[in-house]
């Protein structure tokens, strides 16, 4: 017979899987709202470098002719829209108070205020969390794990979910190598050892931040995977 423990944990597990359920229902009409742009949800704990990368790459992809849109998610402030709102695109900041992910219902409110008629690329900037943000599909495309090599090489290990769920990983603040004793080569091994498919780029957004200089060597494979991937969305989408 179950105790009340018991029932207590089934009943939670239930209000969870419709909470999932119900995400699901939303992010298919966020990813039809979407159209023909390509939509990366970025995750990474906090300081990854998440809103520095997005820093780096708009003014890029923007002098390349994307239009690009921006949605920002926070648990408290509107610190990384200001930050975006420099670069002269459509952004919009979602507060959580306090939640540790995006869902798709935010999401959808988000797009309720912000202009992606033209978007050919949204970026979505998840809450610095490494658990919670996996387990919310958001209608994008596909999912961008950042890692730092600040944060230990373990962590793909730690963090699976982050991993496996994610096409794509960056590995960066590369330009700190020459003073960490971080193993580039095992982070990718314990990575790919969660999900061989995962695309890797190593990148820095050093020589980008605060100096007015656009300088893309470290970032140049990212970017030409974005827009191939754009291009590809597109098309099929023409079809
Ligand atoms: N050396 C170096 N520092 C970086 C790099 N990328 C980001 N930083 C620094 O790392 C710190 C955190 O960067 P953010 O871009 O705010 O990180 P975030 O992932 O957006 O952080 P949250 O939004 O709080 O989760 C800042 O001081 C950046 O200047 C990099 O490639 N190299
Ligand atoms: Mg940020």
């Amino acid at each position: 017979m179950l105790n009340s423990n018991n029932r207590r944990a089934g009943r939670s597990l239930l209000i969870q899987r419709n909470a999932l359920e119900t995400n699901e229902v939303i992010a298919d009409k966020n990813k039809a709202l979407f159209g023909k742009a390509f939509v990366m949800n970025f995750l990474s704990s906090p300081g990854s470098g998440k809103t520095s990368l997005l820093e780096s790459i708009v003014p890029i992809l923007k002098s390349d002719g994307f239009k690009i849109a921006v949605i920002e998610g926070d648990v408290e402030t509107d610190l990384d829209k200001k930050r975006i709102d420099e670069l002269n695109v459509p952004a919009y900041q979602i507060i959580t108070n306090g939640t540790c992910h995006l869902d798709a219902k935010m999401v959808s409110a988000a797009l309720n205020n912000l202009d992606i008629k033209d978007a050919d690329i949204i970026f979505i900037e998840n809450v610095g969390n490494l658990v919670c943000p996996t387990s919310f599909n958001l209608g994008e495309d596909m999912k961008v794990v950042v890692l730092s090599i600040t944060e230990g090489d373990d962590k793909p290990l730690k963090y699976p979910a982050a991993f496996y769920k994610s096409k794509v990983m960056l590995i960066n603040k590369i330009d700190l190598l020459p003073v960490l004793d971080s193993d580039v080569a095992k982070i990718k091994e314990n990575a790919l050892s969660i999900n061989k498919d995962l695309a890797i780029f190593e990148t820095s957004c050093k020589n980008n931040l605060n100096s007015g200089e656009i300088k893309q060597d470290r970032l140049n494979d990212f970017v030409s995977f974005i827009k191939d991937n754009v291009n590809l969305k597109a098309s099929k989408i023409k079809k």
